[in-house]
Order: C-alpha cells, then structure tokens, then sequence
C-alpha cells in the first residue's frame, strides 16, 4: 500500500492549490480526479454559454503575485473555455499534473483509530493509505438528475449541462427542449435559441436574471487593477462575499428611501450589470417589503423587455430576490421574443413525463430532437457522500448527516479526525468568490496540519459540543436573513427528500476572523491527541 501525508479528493481550485500548498511544506500528497483534466467545475460545465458570474479580475487564484500579473483576461466575465485553459496553465506552471491520478474517483475513506490513518480506495483499485484526507470536491460538483417517469424511455439526444460533452453540440434545425431555468438555463438558452428550429423552456420557477453587460476586459481596468492587485484583494476580502470592491453595496435602507432613489440606485446597477445588484440598497436581505421592491423593478424590468405580457408576467419571478443566487445573462429576456420560442410553465403539475419523443407538460405533449437537462447539483453536500467516508468506530458520514450535514467551521466533522472540507456547508463558501474561499480554506488547513507537526499531535477533530455550536451559529445568522424563504439549493431544497438545511454561512470577513482566532487559540473548538 502506498502510504502519503495527505490524499487530496479533487483536482478542481482547491484540489490544484491544495496540492501546490501540501508540496511546499515537504509533505508527500496524491490527488484523485475523477476527470481526466483539472478544472473541476468548469471541466464539466461545458454548455453553450457558461461563464463566470464573478468578474475575471476576481475569479482567479491571489496567492502568487507573479501568476495574477503574467495571465491576462480577455472579458469582463471570463468564459468556461477561458477559465479551463487557466487552471491548466496553473497545473502546468506549478508542475502539479505528476501526483494527480486523473480518471480515478474516490470510492471510499476509512479511518483506523490504532494507525490514526485512513485508507483510502478507488473505483480503479487504488487502495493508498495517508494521514490527512482532504475532500475538495467542490459545492456544485454532483449533477441533479431528477427520476423523471419515462426518463430511460426517450430515444432523442439528451444532455445534462453539468455534464456537457467535450465536443461542441449543434443544435442546427433542431427541435430542443430545456428543463429548468437556473443559471445554466439561463446562460444557454439564448445561444441554443440561435441555433434551434424550435426551442422550449419548461419554467418550474421564475428566476432573477440581470443583464451581464459583458464585453472584452478593458485594458485600462486591467492595468490599474494589476498595479495593485495585492491592496485590491485585500479590499475584496472585507467584502461580505469577498468580491466586488468596486461596486459596494449601498449602505442605505431601501425602506427609508425614496421612490426617486430606489428607481436611481435599481438603474445605475441594472446598467452597470452583474451580481451588484443585490447591493442597492442594505435591507434587501432582511426586509421583506424592502425586497419587494427590487422585485417590482425587476418585473417592470421584465415587462419592457419581453413584448408578449402574458410571457413577460411568467418571467417575472415571484421568490425574494437573492434568495436563489441571481443569474446574470446577455440577452436572456429577450430571447423569448423570438417566435421559435415558447415558455411553458410547469410551476402547477411539473414534468408529467419524458416520452420516447419528447416530454409530457402542463397537459400537452412536445417532440423534441434534443432534450437538455439545466436541473442543476445536489450542491456541497452531492459529492463528498458520494464517497463512503467513515470515521471513528466506523461512522459513516451518511449518518452523522442524516439530519442534514454538520460541521465545525465547515472545515471537519467531529468523529472524523484529520478529514477536511474545503468549502465544505457551514463555510461561507457559494456566498462567496470560491477562489478566495478556497485560498483562505487552504491556508488554513496547512497552517493547521504545520502546527500539529510542530505539537507532535497525529490527530485533530473537532468536539461535537464546538461543531453544535457552529451549527446552531450558521442557522442563527440565515434565520435573520430572507435566505431561508424560498426552495434553494442553499437549503438542499432542490432535490427530492434532501434535509432542508441552510448550508453556507452569510458573510466572508466574520468568518475568516473567526479561523484565524481559532487557530491563536491553539485549535479552539478542536481535540488534538
Ligand atoms: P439551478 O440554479 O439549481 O437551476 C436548476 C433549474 O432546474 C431550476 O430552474 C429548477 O427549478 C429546475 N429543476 C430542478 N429540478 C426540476 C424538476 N424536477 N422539474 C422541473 N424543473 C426542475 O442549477 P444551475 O445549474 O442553473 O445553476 C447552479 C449554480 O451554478 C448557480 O446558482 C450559479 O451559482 C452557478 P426550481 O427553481 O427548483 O423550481
């Protein structure tokens, strides 16, 4: 049996910086992929639009000064293609690809009280053995395919956008349905509408969608930007979602705020584009009249776009805004003007059914060439139960989650030593830039494993009286917010039978000063032995 410091699950950003940081400290480490590149998330999600929601200058690594002058973006908000060849540029520059195994999925984890290791076994045999294993398997990793009846039946092309094929897809003449209109929906429909003879959206639930304003990087941004890109990442990290710096949320109630402000502040963000426009105003998050308001705008938003009012009344959504992260688009609204497209709500009776032809909805039937499946993840939970990982006398992670997944820091499980969570639920994770997360993940685990060497400790877990806390502390902060009012993925509320649990945790600073508090204090919150 091969034996290392550290098994790394996933060779995504946290996979890629984790193995960079583990090597630097002298400590032996193997990653699995279950991909046969690096990316994680963006390896997968090869569908016809995706791209990043945060802007380029943001979304990519800020440990090394060198790496973020040397690489240069070429729009606003970079493109799946953009960012895979970046994470294969870091790869290549940090000469990480020699201990990836690639095309090998993790199957199993277990930890043996008397060595204090874990063995860890692959679906192609693998069975190595290490003293930390780290899951950075990514929040929105594990695709949803929900049990359609008469899935197994359809004899058309099908795809899930998850889980897109590596060569480009022409839907050139064809007749295509979408499910779902989420992010991914939302980013692809526009394009498969250029292509698509026919094309219709079958809508469960409207969402928010603000245009993204994309456009090439303007090279004037970039060069201040680069400057000072230290000061300007650490401007970023005082954020509450440890982004965007440079279009702050406006630190006024919309409540207190006049008819003639709200109209101002709604347009200069509408304009502007991009997630900043959840920061118009400081209560949109806990008031729910003051949400109303940006609901209403958006909707009025809507109704100019799209010349169909019936269709423009089904876009317009009625969920809080932000409860569901909102989707930023190029040209999505619009595109139901086109007279190849059709909405179809399903929001009363959902799918009925997939046919051998097409799908059963609202009480008609459709024939489609091509079905694509936008039903999104079984988010930040999906991938790490994938993997059987039991801890002390045999625990399975299954189990201590049964109730929805519990944590200490979103960072380890108590009865799980030495197993950590990169973004894992009960860190702020997807409220945030995940690269930071990630980073600021990172850096703590290896400072975390470099004092245990140092204190000639084999093991650390957390005690179930600090994870109780944490989780009692993470619920606490979603239940003054209005994050909790809607079927979210954040809340697991998007796949059948899934616990409801708020998973992340609202704002970045609080939290990064907390781990770093806790690591002063000697590991507080944690046993080490
Ligand atoms: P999302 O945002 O989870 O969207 C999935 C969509 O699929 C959403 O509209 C769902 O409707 C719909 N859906 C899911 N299950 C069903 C069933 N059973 N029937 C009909 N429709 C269904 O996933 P995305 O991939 O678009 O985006 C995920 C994140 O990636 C996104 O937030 C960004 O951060 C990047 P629902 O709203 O649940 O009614």
């Amino acid at each position: 049996m091969n034996d290392f410091d550290v098994v790394i699950v996933g060779a995504g950003f946290a996979g890629m910086y984790m193995l960079h940081k583990t090597r630097s400290m002298g400590l032996s480490a193997r990653v699995f992929e279950a991909g046969d590149g690096v990316g994680g998330t963006w390896y997968w999600n090869r569908y016809p639009g995706a791209r990043c929601d945060i802007e380029s200058m943001e979304y990519s690594y800020s440990f090394s000064e060198e790496l973020q002058q040397s690489w240069k973006w070429t729009e606003r908000f970079a493109p799946q293609p953009e960012i895979l060849k970046y994470a294969n540029h870091v790869a290549d520059r940090f000469d990480l690809r020699r201990d990836i195994r690639f095309s090998t999925r993790v199957s199993a984890a277990h930890f043996d009280a008397s060595s204090a290791r874990w063995t860890v076994r692959t679906d192609r045999g693998d069975v190595v053995s290490a003293q930390f294993v780290i899951m950075a398997t990514g929040c929105l990793s594990s695709t949803n395919m929900p049990a359609f009846p008469g899935l197994d039946s359809y004899r058309g092309e099908r795809y899930h956008t998850g889980e897109w094929p590596h060569e480009p897809v022409d839907f050139a003449g064809k007749r295509v349905g979408v499910i779902g209109t989420g992010s991914s929906a939302i980013q692809s429909i526009p394009i498969i509408a250029r292509q698509a003879s026919q094309l219709v959206v079958f809508q469960r639930t409207a969402n928010y969608s603000i245009p993204a304003r994309n456009a090439p990087l303007d090279p004037q941004y970039e060069a201040r930007i680069k400057a000072e890109y230290p000061d300007f990442r650490a401007r970023n990290r005082q954020m509450q979602g440890a982004f965007g710096s440079a279009n702050p949320r406006n630190e006024v109630p919309a409540l207190t705020s006049t008819p003639e402000d709200h109209r101002r502040e709604f347009d200069k963000r509408w304009e502007r584009g991009g997630l900043g426009f959840n920061g118009a105003f400081n209560d949109l998050m806990i008031n729910q009249q003051a949400n109303d308001i940006g609901r209403d705008y958006v909707a009025q938003k809507i109704r100019g776009i799209v010349k169909d009012p019936a269709v423009a009344d089904l876009l317009a959504p009625r969920q809080v805004l932000g409860c569901k992260r909102i989707c930023v688009d190029t040209d999505y609204y619009a595109t139901f003007n086109a007279p190849h497209v059709e909405l179809v709500d399903i929001s009363q009776g959902g799918i009925e059914a997939i046919t051998p032809t097409g799908v059963r909805a609202a009480g008609r039937t459709f024939d489609f060439d091509a079905l694509v499946f936008a039903t999104g993840f079984d988010a930040m939970t999906g991938s790490i139960l994938k993997v059987d990982i039991r801890g002390r006398d045999g625990l399975a992670l299954k189990d201590a989650w049964s109730a929805g997944p519990r944590t200490y820091l979103g960072l380890n499980v108590a009865g799980f030593p030495n197993l950590f969570t990169i973004s894992g639920p009960g860190s702020p994770s997807v409220l945030t830039n995940m690269i930071i997360s990630i980073e600021q993940h990172v850096d703590w685990i290896s400072g975390c494993i470099r004092w245990m060497r140092e204190q000639g400790k084999r093991t650390i877990e957390a005690t179930v009286s600090a994870q109780d806390q944490w989780v009692d502390h993470v619920n606490a902060v979603a239940g003054m917010t209005l994050y909790p009012t809607c079927n979210s993925w954040y809340l697991g509320a998007n796949v059948p039978g899934k616990t409801r649990v708020f998973m992340p945790l609202l704002g970045f600073p609080p939290y990064a000063q907390t781990c770093e508090r806790v690591a002063a204090n000697g590991y507080e919150g944690f046993a080490a032995a």
